[in-house]
């Protein structure tokens, strides 16, 4: 198989020279293709089918103990101008970093097979809609891309097709496509055994904004490697987003049906370690459920929104699967993923029952006596290790998910009817608040924070500026993207209104104050009732917030005098969060924009 796409001919070609695979191999993302490519990893160690009666269809694979997750001190955005990168990302000159990877890149594939995947982030027809090509010489990767996309034959026939004037001309990049380069940087002597997981200790994990082009080497997992997710879907189509006036961000998207029978759908953006992927499989309480009260998921991780001619804002999910962290998820956590992962799963760094499942920290149930570990040691729990690494993932096909939204693959996406932003902050930060208006909105998204909650990030209960969740995926400058936002939200008539949520905030004896999870639900209710006009709520500085007898508390225990500790603004933490809030916008410096340091100063007065 080849192409006829020209311009695709030609890169693969150029590649395939810089390379030197020992053959090239075009995925059609056929059943059968990908039984292969998991057979053929099974005999040389990479994968470990699981047992088939209690995970039909599913793997494991260890990663090398260096290759565990993101390299972001290694993740390069290559601008012509080290100014476009911006202050919160690692700039690097494009001419002198293409040179200097192409002496990487050089014979990289010896010894390998070179995988051609096309591949499409989001529903064909969709305008936003982003077609890519990675080349890997992983099939590791190949296999994880064909459940985190639409990967294949149809995909490239699409591709060859626009060229023709076919397809859909309204498509965003009509014609073309994203160049995705992924090498493990491994070649393969002459008659040199491969080791079961590939990699180099050097790693460059390369954007080049302006060219639209991904070039990484040396890691073969998740991020740094699959590279639709975050390299195109958030650092590379925030770019292109910025240009052609719609965003890239790190939200999920999830769909509250009311009992009524009307639907709206929220996006949430939440740094890691705060409950995204919970959220976005919520399960409501029984009173809720028993009311009527239904949730679908559109995404847990990526949203792509635009302007819709119906005056509100519209998102996709560009993502076809789920790559999320195993440990913790139970059926207490999260019974919707637990329910998700149960078939045709790629699972990688968890670990290895003696009956031939998974486990990890946080599973229902007792531990297993005996396991292997992430790193295929025997395992006891008594042996002071973790069984699986704290950042073990399943890659699992979004359509298996039990609560899938029936607009999943809508090409016009669903309107937004709110927006939530939400840190982990055990003070400071009320349960809800909504902003007082769009520019606000942007000014709180931008000042989001979250608590660090690893002694590894720096000191526990720090607080760490994390803008609009984007901190490390913004592929340009952070001042500009914020601008970007604020223009946005003039592009409709009705943009969604924007939420603050802490599901973390502590009482005095440090227990936290909201039940969370599944009680999420409620705040949720009073959202979606403000978004039609039917809470009046009150009004504080911080906006508005909703009164006690607004929130539904049936069937839990939540009294006034809890209630008002969840919602205190407290004087002298909020003068110490504005004040730490300067760190930020001076590192912004003049590309920060007039509008946000004049809330800041809003807030000032309000609180002096
Ligand atoms: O490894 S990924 O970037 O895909 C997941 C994450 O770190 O959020
Ligand atoms: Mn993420």
């Amino acid at each position: 198989m080849s192409t006829t796409h020209e311009a695709a001919k030609k890169w693969v070609d150029e590649i395939a020279q810089l390379c030197q695979p020992d053959s090239i191999y075009w995925c059609n993302g056929s059943q059968e293709e990908n039984d292969e490519l998991c057979n053929m990893m099974v005999e040389k160690g990479t994968f470990i089918k699981l047992n088939p009666e209690k995970r039909p269809g599913c793997f494991l694979a260890r990663s090398t103990p260096s290759d565990v997750a993101r390299v972001e001190d290694r993740t390069f955005i290559c601008s012509e101008k080290e100014e476009d990168a911006g202050p919160t990302n690692h700039w690097a000159d494009p001419v002198e970093m293409k040179a200097k990877l192409k002496g990487f890149f050089k014979g990289c594939m010896k010894g390998r097979t070179m995988y051609v995947i096309p591949f499409c982030m989001g529903p064909l027809d969709s305008p936003l809609a982003k077609i890519g090509i990675e080349i890997t010489d992983s099939p590791y990767v190949v296999v994880n891309m064909r459940i985190m996309t639409k990967m294949g034959e149809t995909v490239l026939k699409r591709l060859e097709d626009e060229v023709k004037g076919g397809g859909n001309p309204k498509r965003d990049g009509y014609g073309t496509f994203v160049p995705c380069l992924h090498t493990v940087g491994a070649p393969l002597a002459d008659g040199q055994i491969d080791v079961p997981w590939p990699c180099n200790e050097e790693k460059y994990i390369c954007h080049f904004p302006e060219t639209e082009e991904i070039w990484s080497f040396g890691s073969g997992y998740g991020g740094n490697a699959l590279l639709g997710k975050k390299c195109l879907a958030l650092r590379i189509a925030s770019a292109i987003a910025r240009k052609n006036k719609w965003m890239a961000e790190h939200m999920l998207l999830l769909g509250i049906e009311s009992p009524d029978g009307t639907k709206a759908y929220v996006g949430g953006a939440f740094p890691s370690a705060c409950g995204k992927t919970n959220l976005a499989m919520l399960v409501p309480p029984a009173s809720y459920r028993e009311a009527g009260w239904k949730t679908s998921i559109i995404g847990d991780d990526i949203a792509w929104i635009w302007p819709h001619e119906d005056g509100t804002f519209h998102a996709i999910n560009p993502e076809n699967g789920y790559f999320g962290v195993a440990p913790g998820t139970s059926y207490k956590t999260n019974p919707i993923a637990m329910d998700t992962i149960k078939e045709n799963v790629i699972f990688t760094n968890v670990g290895l029952t003696d009956d031939g499942d998974v486990w990890w920290e946080g599973m229902d149930g007792p531990a297993p006596a005996h396991a292997i570990d992430w790193q295929g040691n025997d395992w006891t729990p008594d042996c002071g290790r973790k069984c699986a690494h704290p950042n073990a993932r399943f890659t699992a096909p979004a359509a298996q998910c039990p609560t899938i939204d029936p607009e999943w693959q809508n090409p016009e996406g669903v309107s937004l009817s709110a927006i939530l932003f939400g840190g982990r902050r055990a003070t400071t930060m009320p349960l809800v608040f909504q902003s007082r208006d769009w520019t606000h909105g942007v000014y709180v998204g931008a000042t989001m924070g979250s608590e660090m909650t690893a002694a590894a990030f720096g000191n526990i209960g720090q607080v760490r500026r994390d803008p609009m969740a984007m901190l490390p995926f913004i592929g340009y400058n952070v001042g500009d993207y914020w601008q970007h936002w604020l223009d946005m939200g003039k592009t409709v008539a009705n943009p969604p209104l924007i939420f603050n949520v802490n599901w973390f905030r502590k009482d005095k004896d440090g227990n936290f104050i909201w039940p969370g999870f599944g009680d999420n639900m409620r705040v949720l209710d009073w959202i979606l009732r403000r978004a039609k006009g039917k809470a009046e709520g009150q009004k504080t500085v911080l906006g508005v917030s909703p009164t006690y007898d607004e929130l539904d508390k049936t069937g839990i225990d939540y009294s006034e005098e809890q209630f008002n500790a969840n919602m205190a603004l407290n004087p002298s933490e909020w003068k110490a969060e504005l004040e730490s809030q300067t760190e930020l916008f001076d590192k912004v410096g003049k590309k920060l924009p007039a509008e946000l340091e004049e809330q800041r100063q809003i807030l000032i007065k309000s609180f002096s």
